[in-house]
């Protein structure tokens, strides 16, 4: 647009304003006064963010305006360490973060990802609710992060794979698999002899489309609601751990909200987790016969190999000791002996 051109549409453009000379309507007629991001790994349909929108909305109403938070599912911020950074500088204030892969600022966190520990839902409820979960959001604020009381759940961990079916440990020797980034979860697919390589989910579905490895681990919700089985032949029903996501906030952000802002943002997501736990294990009773139908076979291994494998190589007692005995004899109180 020229100079005169430019003048001209103005010109033009002013002279139909006296049509729209009332106050603009705007969404909201006030900038909030707490404004919040809200990051996930997890596609937009997938439970946690269903509830999180609502959650939003509740504590939208619940604090009348004050707090407005914004989600960002599906990684839009990043891989999830670099929103684990993120979330430590405060460029993102509140982040749904698998406890293990947190593992590496939060050494604790990790436990509840130790393979066969717990025998069912009852059981990871009970110990993640109760005790064990005390214990790790007690080590995760010390690490200057505050966590929700509730996890949302993720679900037990089952193995795809392009090239084979995995009926027994053996078959993992020198099987190409993608963990995410995780000390536990390096160290326990290393324990069966396979090679996994350390992908953040956001990468997970172009390295399995490339064949930079055969095969991924993740519960059924999920290898259905992001399309792994697109890219996936085989899947193993080897439901090796369970996994869950920790709601965590920025620590300084935290601190620098009053209490009653404290209490509606910790009421709503904690229900919202809540809720999510029952949308995944409804979703869940669903996913299995929908993967058959769209094409991959399944099949169900018996534990013992994988068991025998892991207690073979000591991933037991190597992470009893790093975990220490207080926490494990926390653990085992749920989990029952282990190792
Ligand atoms: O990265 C994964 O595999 C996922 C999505 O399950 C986690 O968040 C741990």
């Amino acid at each position: 647009m020229t100079t005169i051109d430019r003048r001209k549409f103005l010109a033009a453009a002013a002279g139909t304003a006296g049509l729209s000379a009332l106050p603009v309507r705007r969404a909201r007629a006030q900038a909030a006064e707490f404004q919040l991001k809200w990051a996930t790994n997890s596609p937009i349909t997938f439970p946690t963010n269903v509830r999180a929108l609502e959650a939003i909305e509740q504590i939208r109403a619940d604090t009348k305006g004050r707090v407005d938070i914004k989600l960002f599912p599906n990684n839009q911020l990043g891989g999830d360490t670099d929103m684990l950074s993120q979330t430590r500088s405060g460029a993102i204030d509140i982040f749904c973060l698998s406890g293990l892969i947190l593992q590496s600022l939060v050494p604790l966190a990790g436990i509840n990802g130790l393979a066969f520990a717990f025998k069912d839902y009852e059981h990871v409820w009970a110990a993640m609710d109760g005790e064990l979960g005390a214990e790790v959001r007690g080590a995760i604020e010390k690490a200057g992060l505050h966590p929700l009381e509730k996890m949302f759940d993720n679900g037990y961990r089952n193995i795809t794979s392009s090239t084979k079916p995995i009926n027994t440990a053996a078959d993992l020797k020198g099987f190409k698999i993608r963990v995410p980034v995780s000390p536990l979860w390096t160290s326990m697919f290393k324990a069966f002899g396979a090679s996994p390589a350390s992908i953040n989910f956001s990468e997970v579905y172009s390295a399995l489309q490339t064949k930079v490895v055969e095969g991924q681990e993740n519960p059924l919700a999920l290898i259905q609601i992001a399309k792994l089985y697109e890219v996936q032949k085989y899947l193993s029903l080897t439901g090796h751990m369970w996994d869950g996501f920790w709601t965590l906030i920025n620590g300084k952000r935290w601190a620098g909200m009053p209490k009653d802002i404290q209490e509606i943002l910790t009421k709503r997501i904690n229900d919202a987790a809540v809720k999510q736990r029952d949308d995944l294990r409804r979703l869940s009773n669903s996913v299995e016969i929908d993967l058959k139908n769209k094409g991959m076979i399944i099949n169900n291994p018996d534990g013992a190999s994988f068991r025998n494998a892991l207690n073979k190589a000591g991933f037991y007692a190597d992470w009893k000791g790093k975990f220490g005995a207080g926490p494990w004899a926390k653990l085992e109180k749920y989990s029952g002996k282990l190792g």
